[in-house]
């Protein structure tokens, strides 16, 4: 059974033409005019775009004494519905837990899936079992590694940990992605609020201002480059851990930053709201910022020292988000996104001209499929790719509500935002998931999608390459250390 879309224009990160789709055995077999198909998909006035990947999900995740309320089944519905076709999760040990171990829960998870998934690997410990595990992780397809630098006593690594976790990943030729804040400031700002007596959402934010991520980002990558490996910062949210990113760029280094639609289109004023909930509902980490860090992330996309946009969807309801009544650093840290990242980033970025379509391709698909080493079998509209493909309807409107969403919590942080552009057609490597908005996903469609290590940008230039070999030097009067 062959699917032809037909009379669209296809919109990639860097071309824009008018052409048909050819769809059989769940990839694309041609790209040209007057194709036919046994099924025709009308795309008239439409855009057809590699379907979104969303490189920062945590479904069904245990955290802060609960687990995320969307797992693989609502996640990944969330995810098509909104014309996202692959998510990219994190399998998390807990502290002692081998990766191989974790990696088994993680598979268990997704036998729901809709879409196309693949994980990245978290190191939340160090020790001889981690570093041997890495290799056989990489093995299994999976090429990138978590480090968390917050959450002290829980998930965090130290400097010592990350630099030889680091170093195991440029050998193995993977990638290290790190939560960039500095967990013993957030830690002991947190600690000193609660005893000033703040313990509501707001003091959320006030115990991790920008510079926390500024400063973190900027070690994480001063250690990438000793270690002689690329690095990928998530949820950029500040304009400090932009300047660091952009310096690093600058000098040559492979950095890549990733900002959240939630911190590109919601500010910090939703945490002064005098409804609890509304405020909690929105705590994440890193928090929600004011206009200026805003605008910086803004024109790191249209400029390209930022490159990715996620969710780091983490879903909890508002009755989890209640175990921190009396105590913020209670509150489950995490929001919604998934469903509505796509709309978001079209209608605050496309529709006011902060980006271009294909600036919108990239950022939503094709650059993360490359730096995460699935290109083109994802984002890309080419012969040979996998279908995921979006049909984007630019006149589509519509007014977000909690109501009709996909995700399994009782509310959204978008919630009555307007949306101009959105999916007429979402296709699931050939199947297709969304029919003129409605869900015609299949359970269990979605397949672990392998990334190999070693890619063309799984090398940094390393600006220490002694550090492999260390040379002693002798001195008049003191012997030479190490061998
Ligand atoms: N931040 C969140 O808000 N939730 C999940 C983990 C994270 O880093
Ligand atoms: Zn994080
Ligand atoms: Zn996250
Ligand atoms: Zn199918």
């Amino acid at each position: 059974m062959s699917t032809v879309i037909k009379n669209g224009t296809i919109v990639t990160a860097d071309l824009t033409y008018k052409s048909d789709v050819l769809v059989e055995d769940g990839q694309i077999i041609a790209i040209g005019h007057g194709l036919k198909g046994d099924t025709v998909l009308d795309a008239t006035g439409c855009y057809v775009m590699p379907g979104g990947i969303d490189p920062h999900t945590h479904l069904e995740m245990p955290f802060m004494g609960t687990y995320s309320a969307d797992d693989f089944d609502s996640g990944t519905r969330a995810a098509l519905a909104g014309g996202t076709t692959m998510v990219v999760d994190f399998a998390l040990p807990s502290p002692g837990q081998g990766l191989l171990d974790a990696l088994k829960i993680w598979d268990n998870k997704t036998a729901r899936a809709h879409c196309d998934y693949s994980f990245h690997m978290a190191v939340t410990w160090w020790g001889e079992q981690v570093f041997d595990e890495m290799k056989a992780v990489t093995e299994r397809g999976i090429n990138t590694f978590k480090h968390f630098m917050a959450y002290k006593g829980a998930l965090m690594v130290n400097d010592d940990e990350m630099f030889a976790s680091f170093r195991r990943c440029a050998e193995l030729g993977a990638i290290p992605l790190v939560h960039a804040e500095n967990g013993d400031l957030v830690a002991e700002m947190s600690a000193k609020l609660l005893a000033e007596g703040n313990t509501g959402p707001e003091a959320h934010a006030y115990s991790r201002p920008s510079q926390v991520e500024g400063e973190a980002t900027n070690r994480a990558i001063m250690i990438a480059d000793m270690a002689g490996v690329p690095l990928y910062v998530v949820h950029t949210s500040c304009e400090e851990a932009h300047e660091a990113i952009r310096r690093a760029k600058m000098n040559g280094k492979r950095v890549w930053g990733e900002p959240l639609i939630q911190h590109l289109t919601l500010d910090e004023s939703e945490y002064f709201n005098p409804d609890w909930d509304h405020a909690a509902r929105r705590v994440m980490s890193p928090p929600f910022r004011d206009k200026r860090h805003q605008d910086s992330l803004w024109a790191g996309l249209a400029s390209g020292t930022l490159s990715c946009v996620a969710t780091d969807h983490c879903a909890f309801t508002t009755e989890q988000k209640r175990f921190g009544v009396g105590n913020f650093t209670k509150i489950p840290n995490g929001t919604g996104g998934l469903e509505d990242r796509m709309p978001m980033l079209w209608t605050y970025g496309v529709n006011t001209g902060r980006i271009t379509m294909n600036e919108f391709v990239a950022v939503t698909s094709t650059n993360i499929a490359k730096i995460m080493n699935c290109y083109p079998k994802k984002g890309a509209v080419l012969v040979g790719a996998d279908a995921d493909l979006v049909v984007w309807d630019p006149e589509k409107e519509k007014t977000i509500s909690a109501k009709a969403q996909q995700s399994a919590i009782d509310y959204n942080v978008f919630e009555g935002k307007t949306v101009k552009g959105l999916p007429r057609y979402v296709m699931s490597r050939g199947h297709v998931a969304v029919t003129d908005g409605a869900l015609t996903s299949v359970e269990g469609h979605g397949k672990f999608v392998a990334r190999a290590p070693g890619t063309p940008v799984g090398k940094a230039l390393s600006t220490w390459k002694a550090l492999t070999n260390p040379r002693p030097v002798a001195r008049a009067g003191i012997p030479a250390s190490g061998v």
